[in-house]
């Protein structure tokens, strides 16, 4: 079984219990933190810290970020990022690995990064989609209903066309990835405004009016800004997939005015990327090579810190399947035995105790 014993997704008020209760169990190594910015809905935006004496001063230990549902749909993006948690609260004292570990570092945890996406489209879609399975025992989906497929968050423009003003307003007529809202993965500093974002408010990679236009943006930024995140890893679905900086093109050319080439650090990534890859079963490449994109979470803050930073598209095939592949993709069983993502994450707290690697300095 999972850390939390869970066999179903969460909503997002199970997110903000299961965060609470932590903290309650283990005061000394979790506690809540609330984000500094509510959501446009006006919902607070919580994570949770984890670490030996938790509730000290802030002591300069290296901190491991990991991220999930900056996407809306992309549900288990949050479940891992959860499970990580309940792993490492429950394993303190009991796992001599994770207990090293959590008595060098800190680990922040946001699972729910797109409060106001994820809450409608968990709740306004139904939980099971509509599906057909042909002779060949090929699964097509055959709806989307709701807004189950929604991706961007809650924005609202201006004297755009939404029939009735509120984040609701395309939903059972379009494609979950369009319609209202800007994609919180293309609203970040890094090459904003590039190519792989779009300047059209429908589109699923609307950029947002500028760069950090968005509480979801201005959120990580913040809590980014003001802690040692030596590495980070940002969750979404699916492909197999662990994405390193740049998101873009090398020969692209960038705001300076030269190509924006591979980050200094490329083989510090690529080695990462190497270790976690060969925990999960995952593809080792950079964002660019699954398409250009600009304005997303690690672009900013590795270029902004120097701290390494990385996108998980987990799973094969689906944004959020049924629930039991959740519980593989976590713990390595079953159909993805020996490679789930709970030992990819420990070597990505590795290396954020691992400081001599790479500086933060940077910001
Ligand atoms: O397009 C995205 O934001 C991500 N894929 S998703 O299907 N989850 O929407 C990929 C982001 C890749 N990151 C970089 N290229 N930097
Ligand atoms: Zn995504």
């Amino acid at each position: 079984p999972l850390p939390s014993g869970r066999d179903s997704y969460r909503t997002l008020p199970d997110y903000n219990d299961d965060m609470r209760q932590l903290a309650n169990i283990r005061p000394n190594i979790a506690k809540v933190f609330d984000l500094p910015h509510p959501s446009l809905d006006g919902k607070a935006v919580h994570g949770i810290e984890i670490g030996a004496n938790v509730r000290a001063p802030e002591d300069g230990r290296p901190v491991f970020l990991l991220m999930g549902l900056h996407h809306a749909r992309e549900w288990p993006s949050g479940e891992l990022a959860m499970e990580f948690a309940y792993d490492l609260v429950k394993n303190y004292g009991q796992d001599a690995r994770i207990t090293g570990l959590l008595d060098k570092a800190r680990v922040l945890i946001v699972p729910v990064v797109n409060v106001d996406g994820f809450d409608l489209s968990r709740t306004d879609g139904g939980l099971v989609d509509l599906r057909e399975v042909d002779d060949g025992g090929t699964v097509s989906i055959l709806g989307t209903p709701g807004n189950a497929y929604k991706r961007k968050n809650c924005r609202v423009v201006d004297g755009q066309d939404t029939p009735d003003g509120t984040c609701r307003a395309f939903s059972a007529t379009s494609p979950g990835g369009f319609g209202i809202g800007i994609d919180p993965n293309r609203n970040y500093g890094g090459f904003w405004g590039g190519p792989g974002a779009s300047a059209t408010f429908a589109d699923p990679t609307y950029r947002g009016a500028g760069p950090f236009s968005e509480p979801e943006t201005q959120n990580i930024r913040e809590l980014i800004s003001s802690r040692q995140v030596t590495t980070m890893i940002s969750n979404h679905t699916f492909s197999n997939l662990v994405l390193r900086p740049n998101g873009v093109h090398p020969d692209t050319i960038g705001p300076d005015g030269n190509p924006v080439g591979n980050p200094p650090d490329e083989e510090g990534m690529r080695a990462l990327g190497a270790e976690m890859t060969a925990a999960n079963g995952y593809r080792n490449i950079h964002g660019w090579e699954l398409y250009d994109t600009t304005g997303t979470t690690e672009d900013w803050s590795y270029n902004a810190t120097g701290g390494f930073g990385f996108t998980f598209e987990i799973g094969p095939d689906e944004f959020h399947p049924p629930f039991p592949q959740v519980i593989d993709e976590y713990l390595g069983a079953g159909e993805y035995a020996g490679k789930g993502n709970r030992e990819a994450y420990l070597d990505a707290l590795e290396n954020a105790v691992d400081t001599a690697t790479h500086s933060v300095i940077r910001g």
